[in-house]
């Protein structure tokens, strides 16, 4: 009985008083969340740029969410998904060569005088000729090649599975490293993979296109294919390999491409 009285004791608000206590709500929380966007974004901006070098240097905090979101997909798509393959005959005759960084200096490269550089603990190294890698199992690939400039291409590959090579030459010790680094004998391109792409099965140890040895520009005498991942990280005439915890130095990281690169 109270409650009803007191109900009733109140004057419905009228239309007009209404619309005004909505204007009012709504502008206030269009101020709010405008101060909160300005205050964030200058936030933002005064927040410490991260150390130049691995990558292209950008806003910790920024940094923090790209790093977020790469986690996200790399535990949910590239390893653990397969990369589609195509029959033989849609590979591409033609392949195309796109950059040349760290072979144009070389292109009249010696594949007899090559060694693959295999970087271990305390400093030793393994250094792999051609015809023991050639001797493992080989492996073949068709697969849609990505390029981030905007091109792709059916390809066809064959070379030793990264992770069989790895296994073959007994490195447990380093594929429990986080990452690998990959780079031309002169050291001018150069990559860095999470370990995880690396032993996609898909990953190769290409030395051969369309069934015949690679060529020079396609990075005789062994190149990386990654199909789990942009161009970019397929580099062309591997030199060394290298295993660590933190992330190797990365040509195109270094110019403000996305470290991960994955598809
Ligand atoms: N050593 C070396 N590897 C490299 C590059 C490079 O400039 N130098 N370019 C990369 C890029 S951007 C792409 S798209 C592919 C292209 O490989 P292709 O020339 O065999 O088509 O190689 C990758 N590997
Ligand atoms: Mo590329």
């Amino acid at each position: 009985m109270e409650n009803k009285s007191k109900e009733s004791s109140k004057i419905p608000p009228t239309v007009d008083q209404k619309i005004k206590r909505r204007n009012f709500i709504s502008f206030g929380v269009f101020f709010a969340a405008s101060t909160g966007a300005i205050a964030g974004w200058e936030w933002l901006l005064k927040s410490p740029k991260e150390k130049f070098g691995i990558t292209g240097g950008t806003r910790v905090p920024l940094r923090r969410a790209l790093n977020k979101t790469e986690l996200f997909f790399r535990n949910f798509f590239s390893n653990n998904h397969l990369v589609k393959t195509y029959p033989a005959e849609m590979a591409a005759k033609q392949v195309r060569i796109n950059s040349l960084i760290g072979i144009e200096e070389d292109l009249h490269f010696d594949p007899q005088k090559w060694k693959l550089s295999v970087l271990i603990k305390n400093g030793e190294s393994l250094n792999i000729n051609l015809e023991e890698i050639k001797s493992l199992p080989k492996t073949e690939i068709i697969y849609d090649f990505k390029c981030v400039e905007g091109w792709d291409q059916i390809q066809h590959w064959g070379g030793v599975k990264l992770s069989d090579f790895l296994n073959h030459f007994k490195l447990d010790e380093e594929i429990k490293k986080q990452y690998m680094g990959l780079q031309t004998p002169n050291g001018k391109y150069y990559i860095g993979l999470e370990m995880q792409s690396a032993l996609h099965p898909q990953t190769l140890l290409a030395y051969e296109m369309n069934g015949k040895p690679l060529a020079n520009e396609h990075g005789a005498p062994l190149r990386l294919i990654i199909p789990v991942k942009y161009g970019i990280k397929n580099l062309k005439r591997i030199g060394t390999m290298s295993f660590s915890n933190s992330r190797p130095k990365d040509y195109w990281a270094e110019h403000g491409y996305d470290y991960y690169s994955g598809l």
